[in-house]
């Protein structure tokens, strides 16, 4: 057997796949590169370090002709080992159907699963999602590799079990966790992610894309909504960031980056090295962040405003203080004041986001997230409702008879006072006041703080959410039902 060990790694990219609904608010090529998993690329990159091969296709959906010829194809050229995919809980069903799809064309070709639901429930997926053969779990790198050498060498799942960090079912159809697999120590020295997957040569270069960057892995916190790794925060170093800006700006004539960390710089004197090192080697760049409401100063602001920074996102989540407590978000009311404040002072878009529905909550404490939001004034404000996920601590609150939400067995479940329906309703109208204030149209919109750009994007949230809102109410008036269902604005 001469070829490589080789994965080919599927996902489905619906046609109309916006995250953040980018595409309804009329940015659509500024987000061209992100509904592709990062962690393929990562992964992908891996593989090829260390002497394998990783490909990758997507499809629009499970039942696609189109799409199972694209695979097919791909199949064909590159002889895979396997087949690998990474999903995120709201991806497990419509993800299973392409696998079953996958079993019927290629029944001997295994497949393997990671990402952060299987990570959280990998008995379930095993037991739940027969045709997966195995689950990665935890971080992929080294699992990944020492699996597809096995599978390469046509080992079975008998030899896997000194592989760590794996799940499966054994011949008896019992299942089989192996040992933890440990963390990466160091992530500086992982290889560039292999952007090629998801880049076209073929396309024209685009200044207006942005590119996605993702610097570390874990997390430092314990907020009681968010299902990512806690624990044993790493980061790549400011200069393996600007590197990568460096190259990503020279092979693929991108000036906007969009640094998808769930929170960004790691620390202060993190920023001040990628600021020197910005400004040593002249980069000129544009980008936005999503940072928490006390990591940056005034004077960090101001620098990143002047080495390009466009707009910067806060998770506020509540002013309600003992909500804000109870979520373990590590941050005050007062934090938040000072955050958004510093952001609008210094003059960068800023935005906030809030969360309905966290345990505990009622009419009085959203409507103190709803005169937050309002005080603090930023740029822009989201409300979005909770979806209690998997991983999350929130996750333990959902009734035992609601936790398969996700599959599609009972509808999004609520774990405060309020049901998911006025938690919606809330949360749209909230969208659509927000902006309707004097002290809103007085200092962002007629005082200039907004540029062209931005009011264009903020317009255009504030009318998706208009829509949403009038096709809500009309939609209990039977006879509107039929009419405007189709019309739904979809995500
Ligand atoms: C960047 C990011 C995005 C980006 C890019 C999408 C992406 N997934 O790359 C955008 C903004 C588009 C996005 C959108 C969404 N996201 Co997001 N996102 C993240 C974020 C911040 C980083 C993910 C990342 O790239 N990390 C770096 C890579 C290398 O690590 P990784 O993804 O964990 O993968 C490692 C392992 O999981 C494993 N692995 C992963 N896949 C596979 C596959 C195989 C075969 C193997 C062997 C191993 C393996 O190996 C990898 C390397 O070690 C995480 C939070 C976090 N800090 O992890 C949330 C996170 C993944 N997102 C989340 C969610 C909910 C969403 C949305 C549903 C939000 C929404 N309502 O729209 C959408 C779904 C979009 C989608 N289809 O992926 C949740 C998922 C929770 C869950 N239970 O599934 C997370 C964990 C955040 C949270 N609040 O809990 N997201
Ligand atoms: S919400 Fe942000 S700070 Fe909190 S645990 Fe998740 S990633 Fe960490």
């Amino acid at each position: 057997m001469d070829s490589k060990p080789t994965i080919l790694f599927i996902a489905i990219i619906p046609r109309d796949y916006s995250p953040y609904q980018a595409s309804a608010y009329g940015m659509e090529r500024t987000f061209d590169l992100l509904p592709h998993k990062y962690a393929i690329l990562a992964l992908v990159s891996w593989l090829r370090a260390h002497g394998c091969e990783g490909h990758y296709v997507w499809i629009n959906e499970a039942n696609d002709e189109e799409g199972m010829g694209i695979i097919d194809k791909a199949v064909e050229l590159i002889r895979p080992n396997a087949f690998g995919l990474s999903l995120v809980t709201e991806e497990m069903v419509s993800h299973y159907k392409l696998i079953e799809n996958l079993k019927k064309h290629y029944p001997e070709i295994p497949v393997i699963v990671g990402g952060p639901h299987v990570t959280h429930m990998p008995e379930h997926t095993l037991e739940n999602f027969p045709l997966i053969d195995f689950v990665a779990i935890g971080e992929g790198e080294e699992t990944l590799h020492e699996w597809l050498l096995k599978t390469h060498a046509g080992q079975g799942k008998w030899e896997m079990s000194d592989v760590d960090g794996l799940a499966f079912k054994d011949q008896l159809g019992r299942i089989v966790l192996t040992k933890p697999r440990e963390q990466i120590p160091n992530i500086n020295f992982l290889p560039d992610p292999a952007y090629d997957l998801v880049h076209d040569p073929e396309a024209p270069k685009d200044n207006r894309a942005a590119f996605p960057l993702v610097c570390s892995y874990g997390c430092y916190f314990n907020c009681t909504f968010c299902s990512v790794e806690h624990g044993n925060y790493r980061s790549i170093s400011p200069e393996k960031l600007a590197d990568r800006i460096e190259w990503a700006k020279k092979e693929y004539g991108v000036d906007y980056f969009a640094i998808r960390d769930s929170f960004w710089p790691p620390t202060r004197e993190w920023l001040n090295r990628f600021c020197d090192e910005i400004e040593k080697r002249k980069v000129k760049i544009q980008f936005h962040f999503q940072t928490r409401a006390n990591t940056l100063t005034k004077e960090n602001l101001l620098r990143l405003k002047k080495i390009g920074v466009k707009a910067i996102a806060i998770g506020v989540e509540a002013g309600d203080p003992d909500i804000l407590k109870s979520i373990k978000k590590s941050i005050t009311v007062n934090m938040a004041r000072r955050g958004i404040k510093a952001l609008n002072d210094v003059g960068v878009f800023s935005i906030a986001f809030f969360i309905f529905g966290n345990k505990g909550e009622n009419r009085k404490t959203i409507q103190a997230s709803i005169d937050l939001s309002r005080e603090l004034n930023p740029s822009i404000a989201f409300y979005h409702v909770l979806y209690p996920l998997p991983g999350a601590e929130a996750f333990d609150s959902v009734p035992e008879n609601e936790k398969e939400w996700w599959m599609g067995k009972s509808p999004l479940p609520s774990i405060c006072d309020l049901p998911v329906n006025d938690l919606e309703k809330l949360a749209t109208e909230a969208f659509i006041k927000f902006p309707l204030r004097w002290n809103y149209l007085g200092q962002q919109v007629l005082g200039g703080k907004l540029s062209l750009e931005f009011r264009k994007i903020t317009t255009r949230i504030f009318f998706v959410h208009l829509r949403k809102y009038i096709l809500g109410n009309l939609e209990r008036v039977g006879i509107f039902r039929a009419i405007f269902r189709g019309m739904k604005p979809k995500r």
